[in-house]
Formats: structure tokens, sequence, C-alpha cells
């Protein structure tokens, strides 16, 4: 007896020593409710308020509440229009600088209690909650931190105010997955009848700590945004371009919202010391509220699919903003691009050549961390190679002459993003063509090259911080040159 149990102990400690130790996570990693995050991508971002209504863009905090009276609000109609679009969720201005609240809060009297919509008894939030439930959206928040209708904004008393309002916000309407804080403070208001210029100190007036703890207790899970996060950064421009190289990491702690840092968020810091990675916020209109002199200046579904590689395609998440018209419904131009654009992905995207080929690299850190991890549609399992290791190529065998004219690539973020260049080239008649040179990857990189045909696609990872660690590699072959 004692002897077998010898042997299986023997058996035991082997089999455990035969076992590749995994990579261990290099530098900042991303947190739970960020991983959620960057699984989205691709949202929506509703401005709708009093702007709607008087053609403006920044309301003055003036504005009757009686001038808000969609005539047929229908929030399941943006909630369908969002899922059939292909996007995750919603994120609502439940309240602008106007000050005006689509919600009837009750801290104020400029909200929609006081207007002639369902005489005073509608709750937009209310209803746009149950319409991303119906359609399996994620559900959001914009609530504006200038107020030009309030007349304690620029005291202290404004933060008891403005936290009053976003503990409403996260009490009442379920499960939020993103909270979105505008760095905008433009100075002058209505602020209750003073009507003059009110300046604030964008470093220490919020008090941003103490409000982010308000996010926590209530909203867990949700992920807060700002120039300069804690937990999503703004990508410095609303043109809805991400940058080439964008690292998930920042030195927050030397930004503050509202500060002048553009340059800096498109890239992120290299030797960033937070993961807070970048979400490219764009309008599908000039505007971002309703004007119905741009209805014939909606973006096209060709322009759609750019800002899609100018963003998803670099390591950010698109929230596209689409405001819904004067009825209160998404206007049928803006319907028609959204849903065009989905069809032209689909296209884009629609067989995996990489799929089930055979790959090679030329290291590989030992059993489970395969090449062939990066093409078996599993998210979980990754190439890596050695801990000295550094760089290295992985090679897709497509089996015979392909046509390929796109690349995705995937870093395993959950152990940090670590690629700092890397080269992606093409087997054509017996010689090595490349095609993209490239900076970093992270959650995900999605690359364009003229069409070629070719045997093999060879990624080489030329720099990385650490050890790389690869979970996907995915080719195709757009419509198109
Ligand atoms: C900016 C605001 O001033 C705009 O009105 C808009 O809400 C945009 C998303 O953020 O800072």
């Amino acid at each position: 007896m004692k002897r077998i149990c010898y042997l299986l102990v023997a058996i035991i400690s082997l089999s455990a020593c035969s076992q590749v130790k995994p990579p261990e996570p290099f530098g900042p990693v991303p947190s739970e409710r960020q991983l959620a995050w960057h699984e989205m991508e691709y949202y929506m971002f509703v401005h709708f308020t009093v702007n709607t209504f008087t053609d403006k863009e920044w309301g003055y905090g003036d504005e009757k509440e009686s001038v808000f009276n969609p005539t047929e609000l229908d929030c399941r109609q943006w909630a369908k229009v969002a899922r059939d679009a292909g996007m995750k969720g919603i994120i609502i201005t439940a309240k602008h600088h106007d000050g005006f609240c689509l919600w009837p809060s009750q801290f104020t009297d400029h909200s929609v209690k006081n207007s002639t919509w369902k005489d005073g008894k509608g709750d937009v939030l209310r209803e746009l909650r149950q319409a991303c439930d119906e359609y399996g959206l994620k559900f959001g928040v914009y609530l504006s931190p200038w107020d030009r209708n309030s007349s304690v904004y620029g005291t202290p008393e404004y933060l008891i105010f403005y936290r009053n309002q976003l503990r409403e916000l996260l009490t009442n309407y379920g499960d939020v997955f993103e909270v979105w804080f505008d760095g905008a403070n433009g100075g002058d208001g209505y602020y209750g009848g003073a009507r003059e210029t009110r300046k604030i100190d964008n470093k220490t007036y919020y008090d941003w700590g103490n409000t982010h703890k308000i996010v926590r207790e209530l909203q867990p899970m949700a992920v807060m945004f700002s120039d300069a996060g804690p937990d999503i950064r703004w990508v410095g421009n609303e043109r809805g371009t991400g940058s080439l190289t964008n690292w998930c990491l920042l030195k927050k702690d030397e930004m503050y919202p509202g500060g002048d840092f553009a340059r800096i968020l498109g890239e992120g810091h290299e030797d960033g010391n937070y993961w807070v990675p970048a979400e490219v916020d764009v309008s599908i209109r000039r505007g971002w509220f309703y004007h119905q002199n741009q209805d014939s200046l909606v973006r096209s579904p060709e322009n759609l699919m750019e800002l899609y590689y100018s963003s998803v395609g670099r390591n950010s998440n698109l929230l596209l903003n689409v405001p819904p018209d004067r009825r209160g419904l998404l206007h049928e131009n803006d319907v028609k691009s959204l849903l065009d654009f989905r069809e032209l992905l689909r296209k884009e995207f629609e067989t995996d050549l990489a799929n089930g080929k055979k790959v090679n690299a030329t290291s590989i850190r030992g059993k489970g961390y395969e090449a062939s991890n990066v093409n078996d549609g599993n998210p979980e399992t990754y190439w890596a190679t050695n801990d000295f290791q550094t760089a290295s190529d992985i090679i897709i065998d497509l089996g015979s002459e392909t046509e390929v004219n796109r690349i995705i690539l995937q870093e395993y973020i959950k152990l940090g993003q670590r690629v700092q260049k890397f080269k992606v080239s093409a087997f054509i008649n017996g010689e090595w063509k490349p095609l993209i040179d490239g900076t970093t990857i992270g959650h995900k990189v999605i690359r364009k090259f003229p069409v070629v045909k070719a045997s093999e696609i060879k990624v080489s990872i030329s720099k990385s911080k650490a050890c790389p660690v690869i979970s996907n590699i995915e080719l195709y072959r757009a419509p198109g040159k």
C-alpha cells in the first residue's frame, strides 16, 4: 500500500513539473468591468433634450420645460435599430449642459415632469431601460457635470445636487454599464436667473474622487468615462479617429477631466501605470443633437465603415451618436445608413480564411501555448513564447494560393498589453512580401492591405515589453481591392 502511495505521489509531481507555467501578467491589466467593456466594441450614443426642440447644440439653461414635447417618442425603435445595427448598448444624455433632466429628478424642476410630453408623467430613462432589456442591450448614462440651469452651479452646494442626481440614476434604472462624465465647462449660463459667467477650476472643483466612489458603491460593474478615466479615456478628438499606436495605459494621476491633453489621450502612455483604454465618440451627423437641416448630411455606410476601422480597428471602442428627432424617433436617413453599414460589415468579415488552417511559430512556450491557439475560435487560449523571447514569427499556412486583404490581431489582454512593434508579410511566388508595419495591438487591431494572392501569411513581432501573448488572428478577403 505504502509503495503504491509513493508511486502515485511521484506520478502526480512528475506531471506537475511537465506543466508549462503561464506567463505572469505584465504591467497594468484590465479589471473585470473593463474586460466586459472591451467586448462591447460598438454601441450607441443618444443626444436628446430641449436642444432637439430649440435647434441648439448647447442649451443656455433657460428654456421652458414645455418645449420638450416629442410627438411619437419610441425608445423601442432606438433599441431595435441599435440591436439590428450590431450595437451592444445605448448611452443617453440623461442631463446635458442645459440641466434639463430626461427623468423626473426630485432635485430640480428643470425636467420632463414639467414638460408637455405625457402631461409631465413621462420618464425617458425608464422607457429606454425597458427597451434595452427587451432588445438585449446594455444601458449607460451621460450626466453633464456642467449645469447651466442650476442656481448653485459653481458653489460647493452644486456637488451635493450633482451627486444626488447621480444616485437617482444609479439606483432607479437597473444595471448601468458606463457612466459618461463630460469635460466641457463653458462658463456662461442662466444659473437660476443670474445669467452670468461662472468659471470653475477643472482640477479641483468637482472633487471627482468622491463622485467616483458613489459609482463604485452603487454600480460596481459600471465603467466611468472622462478625458482621463478612471476606467475609460477620451480618444482626444470628436472626428472618430483612434490612434494607430494606442496603449490602453495611462498615467492618469497626472491628468484631469477638461485638461489640455488631447494628444496624449490618443496614444495613451506606453509606460502608463493604470489600464485606461480609449473610447472614440463621434456623431453620425455634424451635430450631437438633431437638426433638420442636417438630414441630408448623415454619414454614409461607407463612411461609417471608415469610422469602424479607425476606432474598433485601432484598439478603441466606437460610441456612435445617433440623435432622435422632434418626433422622438431616429430619423429614416440615419436608420438606413446604420443598417446598410451593418450589411457592409457582414460582407467585409464574412469568412475567416485563417480558421482551421495550420499555424507554426518560430518560438513556442510549450504545451498549452501552441501557435494553433490563435485560430481555434477560443478567446481564452493564446500563443505565447518563453519569457526571455520577446520577438518571434507566427505563420499561417493557407494551404493554397488565397486572396487576402484584411487581418485582425488580438492580444490576450488579461496578461497586459505587450506588443510594441510588428510586421505582416505574405508569401508570394517563393518570396516574403511586406504588407503592414504596425506598433501596438491590445484588445484588437484590424488592418487593411491591397489584395494579395498568398500561400502563407506571417506576423512578425519584433518588439514586445514581455513575451507576446496572442489570442486571435483572423484573415479576410473583403470585397473590393
Ligand atoms: C462634449 C459636449 O460639449 C457636446 O455637446 C457633446 O455632448 C459631446 C459628446 O461632448 O464635450
